[in-house]
């Protein structure tokens, strides 16, 4: 038997624009928008309006999470929710109400809460009014939103995260056109990526004024680890660099408090490079992370780029790294994601060893399968032998990692009940409970059976 620590974290990761569905929401946030103005863009025209419902279902859906052994739960407060007037920062009863009854039926059910305070789900009208996160005075408003939870919530929720992938913001909005407003602006990515750094650390200033007791505060990082595609001096730069932009860029802020001196000094050196102050600097130096949340999925293979990279062009990162597609990788065909769990270790030995064995855990790790209906047994039971084997490989890896003295105190898989995945909309599925989207009917599936036996054990068997 592979045991993990005392008190571990079996769990779960949701976000509130995922699973809530957009019910009584006074404001719209950028993705609720652009399904609105561009229904065509997810796939077969599914949007978030309902999503897996749980704005009405959550008691049901709770209950649920805890009869699979779940002890604990991430999900994010909405600020599209939670705040009626932006500018004024008044906050919505209905949604009080509604988090108030999440949180304590998590609590009676046996689920820890991890309050994340941004999965992507900016307010519409503060991109439209001031660019959203290219500007400061948004980070100010977010830091107003999220105190307004710390004194509302914190009384019984013990962890927070500031920020759920901030580098998906910087990508999918301001580089590769996957998220709304689509914009490509090298120069604005690199002001983004810099603002939520400061968002982050404000909050936890505000945070850390309250003094609440027994609370935590962290952030949810991508770490996706870059590997070359092989020893050569050209390749090793490109990883290198890749690593600086994909992961270091919010790592070190967020536990060292600063940025890595190389990025900048290449971001100067190609002017595109933030705007700061002393002040700030300061802000970011003294309000670092608790602990650290690590979504992984795949690995980041690179080699040196095609091109020069004083190519003419917009700025782009990329110009630096080109991805390498490693012939005879194993891929999660429907996702088209490298599976390769090895990483796992790579990653708690990389947080003991470089970033001072700080306490983390996996965040979100999974597997997003297409036409679950087709594992059907005769109960209707899905039988997804490949995501028990995806997880039993991950936290091998993991398990590995903690023997190995890194200081890993949980495991949430992405995600409890199948929900709602953005442009993918409910192509893919993740959960360990399906969800009928025509019904809203919600059935356990082998994977869950099997994580109550694991959870139940603080182990695997070996
Ligand atoms: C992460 C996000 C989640 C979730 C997950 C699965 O990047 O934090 O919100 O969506 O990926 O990915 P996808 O939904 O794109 O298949």
């Amino acid at each position: 038997m592979k045991k993990f620590p005392k008190n571990f974290w079996w769990g779960a990761a949701t976000s509130g624009p995922q699973s809530e569905g957009r019910f009584h929401k006074k404001h719209a946030n950028v993705f609720d928008y652009h399904y609105q103005i561009e229904p065509e863009k997810f796939y077969n025209q599914v949007g978030p309006d309902t999503a897996s419902n749980f704005y009405n279902d959550y008691a049901n859906d709770l209950a649920l999470m805890s009869s699979i052994g779940m002890n604990s739960l991430r999900t994010s407060i909405q600020w599209s929710r939670l705040i009626d007037d932006l500018e004024l920062n008044t906050v919505n009863k209905d949604a009080v109400s509604f988090y108030n009854n999440v949180i304590d039926t998590m609590l009676a059910k046996g689920l820890t809460p991890v309050m994340n305070l941004h999965h992507f789900d900016l307010p519409v009208e503060l991109y439209d009014k001031y660019g959203g996160w290219e500007s400061k005075k948004v980070v100010d408003l977010y830091v107003g939103f999220a105190t307004k939870c710390f004194e509302l919530f914190g009384d019984r929720v013990k962890y927070w995260t500031t920020h759920n992938e901030p580098m998906v913001v910087v990508e999918g909005e301001y580089l590769f056109q996957f998220h709304y407003p689509n914009v490509v602006d090298g120069k604005k990515a690199v002001q983004v990526a810099y603002n939520l750094n400061l968002a982050s650390a404000k909050a936890i200033a505000a945070f850390k004024k309250l003094n609440l007791t027994d609370a935590q505060i962290g952030t949810v990082l991508n770490l996706t680890p870059t590997y070359a595609a092989s020893d050569k001096p050209e390749d090793l730069e490109a990883a290198r660099i890749a690593e600086l932009w994909n992961n270091k860029m919010f790592l070190e802020p967020a536990i060292f408090g600063h940025f890595p001196a190389e990025l900048e000094a290449l971001l100067e050196k190609d002017q595109v490079i933030w705007e700061t102050s002393a002040e700030e600097a300061e802000i970011i130096k003294n309000n670092t992370i608790d602990f650290l949340g690590v979504n992984y999925y795949h690995p980041n293979r690179v080699k040196a780029p095609d091109v020069a990279p004083d190519s003419v062009g917009e700025w782009m990162p990329d110009r630096y790294y080109d991805n390498f597609d490693m012939p005879g990788r194993r891929v999660n065909l429907d996702r088209g994601w490298e599976i390769y769990p090895e990483a796992i270790y790579d990653i708690a030995l990389n947080i003991k060893e470089n970033y001072g064995n700080i306490p983390w855990y996996v965040s979100e790790n999974g597997m997003g399968v297409s036409n679950e209906e087709r594992f059907k047994n005769a109960d209707g039971v899905i039988q997804d032998d490949y995501r028990i084997d995806f997880l039993t490989e991950h936290l091998s890896y993991l398990h590995q990692g903690i023997e190995a003295g890194s200081n890993c105190f949980g495991y949430h898989m992405w995600t409890p009940i199948d929900c709602w995945s953005w442009l993918n909309a409910y192509k893919n599925r993740y959960g360990f409970i399906s969800n009928n989207i025509h019904t809203q009917e919600k059935t356990i599936k082998k994977s869950g059976y099997w994580f109550k036996a694991v959870a139940e054990r603080n182990g695997l068997e070996d």
